[in-house]
């Protein structure tokens, strides 16, 4: 078979030029997103509380893709030091923004969750993730084209029972790109929600205090979407032409139909 090369639009070859900031990016969703963007030469920030993950992270696909990655070492929940941080970093040709970083904690009914919980996703899943956004848009509008990402869920569209405050605060993710969206009309940038449904990843570990066998149970007998399922989705939003936005996307298993109850199992 004769070797071919890949044919390169001008929209791909000019946001190569481009910085990519990706927050979560030590794990799941924000790591595939950071290899795939790598792989297609856009220099890195990658974010999130593990340094050492960050570490190697950038260590690899330094050396493999032949891009610069920084890290960012940060609890995005901790202000004052993502403000610093991110002063410290040279973000003059920040084009894309990944906001992957998230978590839901514990599947309790309502009447039962813990607020501290509740506190947590509110602070990391909301607060942090307009922290970050204001804090890199006045980067991202000095930019021909920008991009925001934000890495919502289904869980944003439907509600489930013991999924409650983590919904809320992925309809508040919802929300907010729906704004920005409309806040931002005539600027170079665009913004993209992405709801995913059930993706393998360290989601069900961290949400089940770190019970791996509680985790697994929650892909037993169906097959997840894969971390790269979701990063080919975000490359090809972040490809399409400039005058074209894809807002929303929703995006599910085959053998989940809907949130809750709607999963099919093998045994
Ligand atoms: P992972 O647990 O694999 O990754 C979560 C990432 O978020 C990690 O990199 C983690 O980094 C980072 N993070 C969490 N809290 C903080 C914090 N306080 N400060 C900095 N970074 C933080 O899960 P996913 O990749 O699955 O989740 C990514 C996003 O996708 C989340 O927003 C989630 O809600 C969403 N999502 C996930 C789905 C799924 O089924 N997996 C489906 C739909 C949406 P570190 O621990 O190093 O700080
Ligand atoms: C996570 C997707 O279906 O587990 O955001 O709530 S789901």
């Amino acid at each position: 078979m004769p070797q071919t090369t890949p044919q390169t639009t001008p929209q791909i070859q000019k946001m190569r030029d481009q910085l990519a900031l990706i927050t979560g990016a030590t794990s799941g969703i924000g790591l595939a997103i950071a290899e795939g963007l790598a792989a297609r030469g856009y220099d890195l920030i990658i974010s999130g509380r593990r340094a050492d993950r960050l570490r190697e992270i950038s260590t690899r696909l330094m050396s493999d893709c032949k891009v610069h990655v920084s890290t960012l070492a940060v609890d995005v929940n901790d202000q004052k030091k993502l403000e610093h941080a991110l002063r410290d970093l040279n973000l003059e040709n920040l084009g894309v923004l990944v906001n992957s970083a998230g978590l839901a904690l514990g599947t309790d009914p309502m009447h039962k969750a813990k607020f501290s919980d509740w506190e947590t996703m509110l602070d990391t899943n909301v607060k942090a993730l307009l922290h970050v956004t204001h804090l890199c848009l006045p980067h991202l509008l000095k930019q021909k084209a920008a991009h925001i990402v934000n890495i919502g869920s289904v869980a944003g569209r439907w509600t489930y029972p013991g999924g409650g405050v983590y919904s809320a605060t992925k309809f508040a993710v919802r929300a907010i790109s729906d704004s920005l969206r409309l806040d931002l009309i005539g600027s170079p940038v665009r913004v993209t929600n992405i709801e995913p449904g059930m993706v393998e990843t360290e989601f069900s570990e961290v949400r089940f205090n770190g019970d791996q066998d509680k985790a697994k149970q929650v892909y037993k007998g169906m097959k997840p979407l894969t971390p790269q399922d979701i990063a080919d989705t975000v490359i090809w939003c972040l490809d399409r032409p400039q005058h074209v936005n894809i807002q929303e996307l929703v995006i599910f298993p085959t053998d989940q139909a809907g949130v809750g109850p709607y999963v099919h199992r093998r045994r």
